[in-house]
């Protein structure tokens, strides 16, 4: 039996998606986008997990892109949009996500690699990651919701670079320009992703889950509205236990114990 193209593991309340095709350097095809959809929504909606980790199997890429054989197999427009409704249906759901997700980006994130990227909360790059939206010179250009997600995540000169051009970055470039949080060693990749996660997944999960709210659906708002918004989710969260057990914990001087209620 062929292994899984998306390896799920636990660590506690950290849960890794590993998208295992190392033959084509874990690239992204249709039935790939599939299980990956599937293997997402099990952690989303397991309340065990409070934090998603992405990463790619092998040390050499975490998503070279979009499968360039099954995207070429699709020369009729129907096809074409069936990928196309995929992948924009399964990146959707990482982006729309409650829980926070953290890429691990162990090599090249090509194309669809630094779309799905584009879709997580907070970048860690391995020193040897070469990112890129290289779709321009296969005559094609980003599709999986690429075009529209980096030019709100860096300035729009460097976006266009990106596109226009084709070519590969590095690590310290991508951070350089915002479009990951910082560079590691590849050796200590895993271990700085896991304790940025676990840092994380000690902080309340519902406070998380509001906060991912206000940020998302306030960043598609006017600015005073948007403020409005931040004002009554702030308003909401002094309902629950864990703002009380926060601000309790600290004038007690303990160490607070977030359950998400
Ligand atoms: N798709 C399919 N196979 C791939 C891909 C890919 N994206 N990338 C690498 N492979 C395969 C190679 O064909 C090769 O297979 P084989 O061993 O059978 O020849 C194997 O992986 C190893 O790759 P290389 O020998 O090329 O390895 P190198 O170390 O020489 O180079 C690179 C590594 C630089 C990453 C190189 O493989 C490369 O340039 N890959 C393509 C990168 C790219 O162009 N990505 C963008 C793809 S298009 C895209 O992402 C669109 C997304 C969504 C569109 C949605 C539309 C609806």
């Amino acid at each position: 039996m062929s292994e899984s193209p998306i390896l799920t593991e636990k660590r506690g309340a950290v849960a890794i998606l590993t998208i295992n095709r190392p033959k084509t350097l874990n690239a992204l095809d249709a039935p790939t986008c599939l299980v990956f959809e599937k293997a997402f929504e099990a952690v989303r909606d397991d309340d065990t997990v409070r934090v998603i980790v992405i990463t790619g199997a092998g040390d050499k890429a975490f998503v070279a892109g979009g499968d360039i054989a099954d995207l070429n197999s699709r020369q009729a427009l129907a096809h074409y949009r069936e990928f196309g409704e995929i992948i924009h249906r399964v990146f959707a759901k990482v982006e729309e996500c409650d829980k926070p997700t953290i890429a691990a980006v162990n090599g090249y994130a090509l194309g669809g690699g630094t779309e799905l990227l584009l879709t997580t909360d907070i970048r860690l790059l391995a020193d040897s990651a070469r990112l890129g939206l290289p779709e321009i010179t296969l005559g094609i250009f980003p599709g999986a919701g690429g075009t529209q997600r980096i030019i709100r995540q860096v300035p729009l000169c460097r976006a266009k670079e990106l596109m226009f051009a084709g070519q590969q970055i590095d690590a310290a470039t991508a951070v350089a320009i915002g479009l990951a949080n910082r560079v590691v060693p590849k050796a200590e990749l895993m271990k700085e992703t896991m304790a940025l996660a676990e840092t994380i997944a000690a902080k309340s999960p519902l406070i998380l889950k509001i906060l991912k709210r206000t940020l998302r659906d306030g960043a598609d708002m006017a600015r005073k509205a948007s403020l409005a918004y931040e004002q009554a989710m702030v308003s909401l969260v002094f309902d629950s236990k864990d703002a009380h057990e926060g601000c309790g914990a600290f004038l007690e001087k303990r160490k607070p114990n977030f359950t998400g209620a």
